[in-house]
């Protein structure tokens, strides 16, 4: 009951209670790229679906921009320690992008423009829980922040969610993208604080 009437009566205690372990509240977006910023012309941008052998699915920006897209607001963790809360998106849900695809994988790789990847469980990209994003506050994905298009994941720390988004691979067994292999964890989850590999 106490914890209930603190939510409600104190600005600080409802925050605090979004913010994960060892995180810090921002309210600019910092910019955190391994590399330069790649510029897709839409007139070149496709997303694939692809199972390691064929590819499955696939989208030019016209035949994506026609899915169905939702608006969502979300709270971001940077494995860096800021957060960022109630960031508004849209995008289009990847259980529509995967909704077509029949797999055996439980496993996926995100690769991006610019050779990027990052690994995610099939489980955490389906059920509401990660999009293919293109617009942020009402406004045009910005290259900086991965525009045209990125995988948004928020539940897990912000490495997982691949900028500049070509496509995802589907895996049988986990392996490890690009963070994973230099020492972040292979899942990230931010209230577990899996930052890195024996987290
Ligand atoms: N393609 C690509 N995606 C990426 C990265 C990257 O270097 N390349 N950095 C990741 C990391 S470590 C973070 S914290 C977020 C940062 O997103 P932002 O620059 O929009 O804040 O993008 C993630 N996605
Ligand atoms: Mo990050």
């Amino acid at each position: 009951m106490g914890t209930i009437s603190r939510g409600f009566t104190g600005r600080r205690s409802s925050t605090d209670a979004k913010l994960p372990p060892g995180q810090y509240l921002t309210t600019d977006f910092p910019v955190l790229s391994a590399g330069p910023t790649p510029r897709v012309p839409l007139d070149k941008w496709e997303f694939t679906i692809a199972d390691g052998k064929d590819v499955l699915q696939r989208w030019d920006w016209k035949s994506f921009r026609e899915l169905p897209s939702e608006t969502f607001t979300v709270d971001l963790h940077c494995v860096t320690r800021w957060s960022k809360l109630g960031t508004s998106w849209e995008g289009v849900s990847l259980d529509t992008i995967l909704a077509g695809v029949k797999t055996n994988a439980s496993y996926a790789m995100a690769h991006s423009y610019g050779d990027y990847m990052t690994n995610v469980p099939l489980k955490d990209l389906t059920n509401k829980q990660a999009w293919i994003a293109f617009r942020f506050e009402g406004e045009d994905l910005t290259p900086e922040h991965g525009g045209p298009a990125r995988l948004l994941v928020p539940h897990l720390y912000l490495w997982k969610s691949a900028k500049w988004v070509r496509g995802i691979t589907l895996m049988r067994s986990d392996k490890p993208g690009f963070w994973e292999s230099l020492g972040y964890h292979i899942y990230g989850d931010p209230w577990r604080e899996q930052r890195y590999t024996d987290d």
